[in-house]
């Protein structure tokens, strides 16, 4: 019997691994503090062994674990929500929680709606499971948790929101030896590494700067060499990706860890994503010596009216001097944009178009807009109108197709469908 079984739910009903699939770093952030407190702990990464529910329901009947710990996104929530019927319904004694972005602004909801999850847990995951996993094994009541809601006969309670952790270079790494780290080698050629967690601005769109409170924490250069070296010393492994939302918010930190790279001879390319206006072009000079190969930028929109409206606090000018100077210096751009955005117009998504076409990134994404609970657009939405959103969009993730003749360099060809609304603004 393990403590603690951890599922990483897939995105869609039909579990495929889809083109970008990087290993949940959460799940393994979370187990990693629960062996550290002596818990054993398994992690069913149902997207990339494609694991169907007749073989989930075997498993957890064998591994009859004491907690099943659910992740999920907005996009799937209910997926997730199902998965906790399937589980509670295979091994009812088991206590079913849940943690992640979604549900984190959703907690009541989420308990209201699904009988089979006991236990939501909101924000930060480490220290909420450690403690909650001993209290669960020791009888002791669930209200000295901090940072969960749950189900008390008919009525749902609300613990007290956990603070932060201060300080990440306190945690252990991510328990990768949970995860098949060799497949998503193989299918990504990239190690996903999280430096820092949260974001300090506000935009109104976005769920980080809610989950994390518009705060920012990072870990010392030394403490991410030390990851590197451990992961290079454990899987055969050249390029690494920094998932974090603002890499390079703090400019002194990463000009230091690309000294560190330097000096030490590292022999490895990385990926990143931040802001224009955390970068310069000495930074980036350094950050391209040191291995930097591709950089990820949300831009939004092209229109500078929408992006002051949805509060990005960042100019077009800015974006296209430096996504300029990343191009001078070889390095790839790929870029991101939302649309649907609060009173966006036709003239609007023209100039995206043409933003687009003049910054000529390797890569785009564009996704429309998602009413994640938790940011301010999700809340300053009018009830009924959320209430007809409704935040449970099974297969939500509509990308749309720009014509490949729009981006130069066009690299990957993975935003297959297409949109009516760009088809017409394009043909
Ligand atoms: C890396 C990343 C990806 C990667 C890898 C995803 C993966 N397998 O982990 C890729 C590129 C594949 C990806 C894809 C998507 N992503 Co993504 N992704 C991220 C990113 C940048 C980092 C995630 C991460 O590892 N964070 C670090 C860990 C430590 O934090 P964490 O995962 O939140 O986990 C902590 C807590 O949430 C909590 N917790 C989480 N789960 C649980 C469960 C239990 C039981 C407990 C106790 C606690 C707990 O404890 C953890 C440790 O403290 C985040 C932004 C962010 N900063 O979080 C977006 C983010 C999570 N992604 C997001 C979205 C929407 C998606 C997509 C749906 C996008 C799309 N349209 O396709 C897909 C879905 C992928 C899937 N298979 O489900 C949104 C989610 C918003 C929301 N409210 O749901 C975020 C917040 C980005 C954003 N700005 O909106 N993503
Ligand atoms: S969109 Fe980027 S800059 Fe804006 S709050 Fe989210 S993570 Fe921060």
């Amino acid at each position: 019997m393990v403590d603690v079984i951890l599922i990483s739910p897939p995105l869609h009903e039909e579990v495929t691994l889809k083109e970008e699939c990087f290993a949940p770093l959460g799940l393994a952030y979370l187990a990693a503090s629960l062996e550290a407190s002596n818990f054993s702990v398994k992690i069913i990464d149902m997207p990339l062994t494609s694991m169907d529910y007749a073989s989930l329901r075997k498993e957890l009947k064998r591994e009859r674990p004491l907690i099943i710990g659910l992740t999920c996104y907005t996009q799937n929530y209910s997926l997730a929500l199902k998965i906790a019927e399937i589980a509670k319904g295979e091994y009812p004694e088991s206590t079913i929680i849940i943690g992640g972005p979604h549900v984190t602004f959703a907690d009541s909801e989420c308990l209201s709606t699904s009988k089979a999850v006991d236990i939501v847990i909101r924000g930060e995951g480490e220290e909420t499971i450690c403690e909650l996993t001993r209290c669960i094994k020791h009888n002791r009541p669930l209200n000295i948790v901090k940072g969960i809601t749950y189900r008390q006969g008919y009525i749902i309670e609300k613990t007290p929101d956990r603070p932060f952790i201060s300080d990440l270079n306190l945690l252990s790494f991510p328990a990768r030896h949970l995860l098949n780290i060799d497949d998503y080698l193989a299918k990504t050629g990239t190690l996903t590494i999280s430096t820092s967690r949260g974001c300090p601005y506000t935009c109104m769109f976005c769920s980080v700067s809610a989950m994390w409170n518009h705060s920012w924490r990072s870990r010392s250069p030394q403490n991410i060499i030390s990851e590197i070296n451990w992961s290079r010393n454990n899987y055969k492994v050249n390029h690494f990706t920094f998932i974090d939302d603002i890499f390079t918010f703090d400019m002194e930190r990463v000009s230091q860890l690309c000294s560190l790279f330097i000096n030490q001879n590292f022999d490895f390319a990385w990926n990143c994503t931040t802001r224009a206006d955390r970068l310069n072009e000495s930074l980036l000079k350094k950050m391209s010596d040191a291995g930097c190969m591709r950089i990820a930028m949300g831009v939004e929109s092209g229109s500078q009216r929408v992006l002051d409206a949805v509060g990005k606090s960042i100019s077009i000018e800015n974006i296209k001097t430096i996504t300029k100077t990343i191009k001078d210096l070889g390095i790839e751009l790929k870029l991101n944009f939302i649309y649907g955005l609060p009173n966006e117009k036709e003239e609007d998504l023209r100039k995206t178009l043409s933003l687009i076409q003049e910054l000529e990134p390797e890569e785009i994404s564009v996704q429309e807009l998602t009413f994640f609970p938790g940011t301010a657009i999700a809340t300053a939405l009018p009830n009924q109108e959320l209430e007809n959103t409704r935040f449970i969009v099974e297969d939500s993730i509509r990308e749309i197709g720009i014509p490949k003749s729009l981006c130069v360099g066009y690299a990957l060809g993975n935003h297959r469908s297409s949109s009516s609304k760009y088809k017409s603004l394009t043909s």
